[in-house]
């Protein structure tokens, strides 16, 4: 096992391996993310970007062997998960990989180790694994705490987020992708927003309790 501190050098390192071993290594040594687009809405106005909050399924495999490791379906009650995008919320790669997306599209994104789990690896994912995922991505909110966002969010503009009015927000997002929910699911979502993010208790969001990336002035 070589350590080394860069990319570039890892790149170069294994180049010469290469030369040595015949490139049996190949798919782990390119350090690039590659993105395969499996399924692509026809509407595809809307992309996601960096600072983004996606609503997405993935699951995960082993290159190698294509075991499964992680599957978003089973876990935590099977609800797609929220990640803001660019800010180290997923590995590295799935940052890159899951840019450009719009609502409904599906990709399955290959990741190097260095961009997913490194040298060590992760329990169950080994030290040094490629890895790939298939993302499923629901619904796609603007700059999730932006001023942008929350404007859009704040229905009667008083500053203050209540729960109808993040319930209703949700609702139009899922309608959007073409995934309607029902009632109990956007509780959740909204009990787990509030959890996170409500932090004196009062039951609203305040601009200063949404906005904390602080990249925008509310
Ligand atoms: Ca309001
Ligand atoms: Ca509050």
């Amino acid at each position: 096992m070589w350590r080394t501190p860069t990319r570039s050098v890892l790149v170069l390192v294994s180049s010469w391996f290469c030369l040595w071993s015949l490139c049996t290594a190949a798919d782990d040594v390119d350090g690039e993310v590659k993105i395969e687009v499996l399924f692509k809405p026809l509407d595809c106005t809307q992309t996601s970007k960096k600072g983004d909050l996606v609503n997405v399924h993935y699951d995960g495999y082993l290159a190698k062997d294509g075991s499964q490791f992680y599957c978003s379906r089973s876990d935590k009650a099977g609800h797609p998960q929220w990640v803001v995008l660019g800010v180290g919320q997923v590995i590295k790669g799935l940052d890159i990989g899951m840019i450009g997306m719009c609502p409904g599209e599906k990709r399955k994104i290959t990741i190097p180790p260095m961009l997913a789990f490194g040298e060590k690896g992760k329990d169950p994912v080994p030290p040094s694994a490629t890895v790939l995922f298939e993302v499923e991505l629901f619904t796609v909110s603007r700059g999730p705490r932006s001023m942008e966002a929350f404007k859009e969010m704040d229905l009667d503009a008083d500053k203050i987020l209540t729960k109808a009015e993040i319930k209703e927000h949700l609702k139009m997002s899922y309608e959007k992708g073409g995934k309607p929910r029902d009632d109990p699911h956007y509780e959740k979502i909204i009990a787990d927003i509030f959890y996170k993010s409500d932090t004196d208790n009062d039951g609203l969001i305040s601009a200063k309790e949404f906005n904390i990336y602080g990249h925008d002035e509310l």
